[in-house]
């Protein structure tokens, strides 16, 4: 048996600015999360993962930050985090801040410097390189569109931007940079913080030279120096966000030996829905067999040498009941299958806010899409002669601002959410998709992300136990075992949305039915539309 607290923990993800809204200004802040704490508590979870809450321009929604020490006043104050972090620890929740030490914002004081002169002492807290105005150093592309590249007249200079001009990359070379943050979290763990999420934490040792970004060869030295610096010193959760890790590097990122970080966040599953080799946008369907293939790698190649982070959302990410659940008919009962399917899965279960009510993706016109991401790619592929239509297929799909509508608290007005005009236009179903009507019902989406919840407490197979993929090859269910000393447990979920037999024995004698979806489960082994069934027998 571990002992590390998060690794039976449940974390919730607020992305403030859409959760609640206390004073009226259309946007979310601290003292709206402040009077939510209630909700979280009687869901269950153990932590909160708050999107950055710095000071920022907010060119990429707080991603870019201008004072790693400072709340942002659209947010509050320093006083109201200490309230935050204060009120939630008396309900046993803890706090998690989203470090951005990849870049920061062009408004941050180091950068107003470095941009000054090249011999001003902050120059080198970035990553230039010399150049001609018009003649790039080289071809490499920022995430959000554009060249990766930025010309700075008064240095005679570009500087290296891996997602908008207005967030510059940070130099990770300099020892003086390094020292900088570590102070700066040592700060944050003096105020109390439970733990820290790094954002694309695996580009920051980058070597534009040789168009590296991700897992550049000095990055685990630089982990390994921030972790001995800082997290070491507390009792803190910390968690990489790793789109390119393997799970080797991710032994490594994660290793027992809490050298890096306590788990990564590593997106193989979350990817597979796209034409190999192209961008998200350009749709493809789930390859079902593919997804279980890449569970089951995962869960049995970190067990007892790494953790993993389980997800299917974020605030990057569309909703996955219309993703890959169905958002019409089946929703509750997809949505309650696809939280089955991964909360009895090894690793740490984190909840996207709204994720726990089945909340939808949107298909907005894009004069209401706010995202820095959606806007570039629609102008940029307009330029390029795709279709109209197309671009609006891919981004009902795959923007941002489907996880960024704001949370449905009720059927009021604005989903109760604010009192004002909301920043990003709310999803129209909120009057029957909401956290009012859910709460009390045991039979709800809420209900049942709260009783996964409960059971991970329970149960300590649920954390422990090994891992093993039944049925394969079987197109439409996503079965498995977990089982430890004491507890076999069996999850089958049929992943669709056509009634299907399953091929396995059906569980009799000692095993209990944990959880399920549906009140009728006396179909043997006939599965309903995304039926889901969780199975525990004591040995
Ligand atoms: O995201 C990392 C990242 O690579 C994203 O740009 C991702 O590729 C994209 O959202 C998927 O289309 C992190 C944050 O989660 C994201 O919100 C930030 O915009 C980004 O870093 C820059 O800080
Ligand atoms: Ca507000």
């Amino acid at each position: 048996m571990n002992t590390k607290w998060w690794k039976s923990a449940v974390i919730y993800q607020i992305y403030p600015r859409s959760f609640a809204d206390s004073n009226g200004d259309g946007i979310g802040d601290l003292q709206g999360i402040i009077s939510k704490l209630d909700y979280l508590e009687d869901l269950g979870i153990d932590a909160v993962w708050l999107s950055p809450v710095c000071r920022s321009p907010q060119d990429d929604n707080g991603y870019d930050i201008s004072d790693y020490r400072d709340i942002d006043p659209m947010f509050g104050t320093l006083e109201d985090m200490e309230e935050l972090i204060r009120e939630a620890g008396k309900r046993n929740i803890r706090i998690i801040m989203d470090l951005v030490l990849n870049h920061s914002s062009d408004e941050h004081y180091w950068f107003q410097e470095a941009k000054k002169s090249r011999e001003n002492p902050y120059h080198d807290y970035y990553v230039w390189r010399d150049g001609v105005e018009g003649v790039l150093p080289n071809d490499m592309r920022a995430a959000f569109g554009g060249p990766a590249w930025e010309w700075v007249p008064e240095v005679q200079q570009y500087y290296f931007h891996q997602f908008s001009v207005k967030q510059p990359d940070l130099n990770w070379e300099n020892p003086k940079v390094r020292r900088e943050i570590y102070d700066m979290i040592n700060w944050w763990i003096q105020k109390g913080v439970g733990g820290f999420r790094l954002d694309v934490i695996d580009q920051i040792a980058k070597e534009p030279d040789h168009h590296i970004t991700g897992n550049g060869p000095r990055l685990h030295e630089f982990l390994r120096e921030m972790s001995r610096e800082t997290f070491q010193k507390a009792d803190l959760v910390t968690v990489g966000e790793t789109w390119g890790a393997t799970t080797e590097l991710a032994k490594l990122y994660s290793n027992p030996d809490g050298s890096e970080f306590s788990m990564v966040f590593q997106f193989e599953h979350i990817c597979l829905d796209q034409i190999a080799g192209k961008e998200k946008w350009d749709l493809a369907p789930l390859p079902f067999l593919k997804l279980k293939e890449v569970f089951a790698r995962w869960q049995t190649e970190l067990c007892g040498q790494g953790w993993n982070s389980l997800f299917w959302n974020n605030h990057d990410l569309p909703r996955i009941v219309s993703r890959w659940g169905n958002d019409g008919e089946y929703r509750v009962e997809s949505a309650k299958m696809l939280a089955i399917l991964l909360h009895g899965m090894q690793g740490t279960p984190y909840i996207y806010q709204g994720e726990e009510l089945g909340m939808t993706n949107v298909a907005y016109e894009i004069d209401q899409y706010q995202d820095i991401e959606t806007l570039n790619l629609y102008k940029e592929r307009l330029e390029k002669g795709y279709q109209k239509e197309d671009i609006m297929r891919s981004l009902h799909a795959k923007s941002r601002d489907n996880a960024r509508t704001p949370m449905q608290w009720s059927d009021a007005e604005n989903a109760g959410f604010t009192t004002g005009k909301p920043w990003l236009k709310v999803n129209p179903n909120y009057k029957e998709i909401n956290a009012a009507q859910q709460r009390g019902d045991a039979d709800s989406v809420f209900g049942c992300y709260k009783e996964l919840i409960r059971l991970r407490k329970e149960y300590p197979v649920l954390i422990d136990g090994t891992f093993q993929m039944l049925l394969r090859e079987d197109e439409n269910i996503f079965a498995y075992i977990r089982e430890d000393a004491d507890y076999q447990l069996l999850v089958i979920c049929n992943f669709y949305g056509q009634t299907v037999r399953c091929s396995l024995e059906e569980p009799g004698g000692s095993y209990q039915l944990l959880i399920s979806n549906y009140q009728e489960t006396n179909h043997g082994m006939i599965l309903q539309p995304y039926e889901a069934r969780m199975y525990l027998m004591r040995k």
